[in-house]
């Protein structure tokens, strides 16, 4: 281990939608976590590995903490609490583009009971959408909001201070030898990663309720007898109702097929193979609500 390599844990919180996740995938390099403008995407802590020569940054991305309407909703907000015990240094993203509200300020308050132990750092997101102006006018608000050890702004579309941004964060790490194998990204099953790529590929050009209703477990993935370039996935997409399944599959099933095809190119950059994607929707009735159904969806 070289003098002074760092190693630690770092996680990012914010309300639904304040660009965590793209946040995770722009300081990895890579596409770890999902993203789509459909809030609450993230639905579990997710590791994401920043390997630089000085340390090993590992970034916990967490759902989006907000005031939770069924079971689903209130086991994400315990998966972003218990990490906060178990990171070295917490990012707290507040959109550039939107007014602190009443959920910012609630999650300032449950942070304010770590944030004695555990540094807090503001980082104002997505600054490419708005002007120097608003850009400092939320850092003002945002130093209203509780006690941050720093404040930094960045935008992950334009790479604004993102490198800055994994320099904040390895300052607050221990000194320790790295923790993860070189050019290990993410310590996510592959078959968790390709049913996420499924998943996002589905909230893409739905509305309301209905991205919240959609799960996708992988059934079986491996290659095809006799072939080392040809991956079969099985995946099962759940809804919560039947007509729910209906607009999902679309007019002939015509929607479901654009899910399948985005998906598949996503999954086949994913595992460097080509693949056939066998998917089907299913219902599970109200699974969000029922804790049966929750854990055999993974929750
Ligand atoms: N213009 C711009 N858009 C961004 C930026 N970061 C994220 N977004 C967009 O904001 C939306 C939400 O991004 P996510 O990264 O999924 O947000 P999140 O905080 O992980 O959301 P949840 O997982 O639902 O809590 C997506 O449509 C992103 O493309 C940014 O720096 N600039
Ligand atoms: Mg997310």
């Amino acid at each position: 281990m070289p003098d002074g390599h760092r190693s630690g844990f770092a996680c990012f919180v914010g309300r639904p939608n304040a660009g965590k996740s793209t946040l995770t995938n722009a300081l990895v390099g890579t596409k770890v976590a999902i993203t789509s403008s459909k809030p609450q995407t993230t639905r579990h802590a997710i590791r994401g590995i920043v390997h630089r020569p000085d340390a090993q940054l590992i970034i916990v991305d967490t759902p989006g903490l907000h005031r939770p309407r069924t079971l689903l909703g209130q086991r994400l907000n315990d998966v972003v609490m218990s990490t906060w015990s178990e990171v070295d240094v917490i990012g707290f993203c507040l959109p550039a583009d939107q007014k602190i509200g009443p959920g910012d300020r609630f999650i300032a308050q449950q942070l304010s009971k770590v944030s004695k132990r555990t540094p807090v750092i503001g980082v104002v997101t997505k600054t490419d959408l708005v002007g120097q102006a608003q850009v400092a006018e939320q850092l003002v608000a945002a130093q209203e909001l509780m006690d941050f050890a720093e404040f930094i702004p960045v935008s992950a579309v334009n790479g604004y201070q993102v490198e800055q941004l994994s320099d904040l964060l390895v300052t607050q790490l221990p000194d320790g030898p790295p923790l993860y194998p070189e050019g290990e990204l993410t310590d996510e099953p592959e078959v968790t990663l390709v049913a996420e790529l499924v998943r996002e590929a589905a909230l893409e050009g739905v509305r309301d309720e209905l991205p919240h209703s959609i799960a996708v477990v992988v059934e079986e993935m491996a290659f095809r007898e006799g072939r080392d370039d040809l991956i079969d996935v099985h995946a099962e997409l759940y809804v919560e109702r039947p007509s729910q399944k209906g607009i999902i599959l679309g007019h002939k099933g015509e929607r479901l097929k654009k899910v399948g095809t985005a998906a598949r190119a996503q999954i086949e950059a994913l595992l460097g193979a080509k693949v056939y994607l066998d998917l089907h929707v299913k219902v599970a009735k109200d699974w969000q609500r029922d804790p049966k159904q929750l854990r055999r969806l993974g929750f």
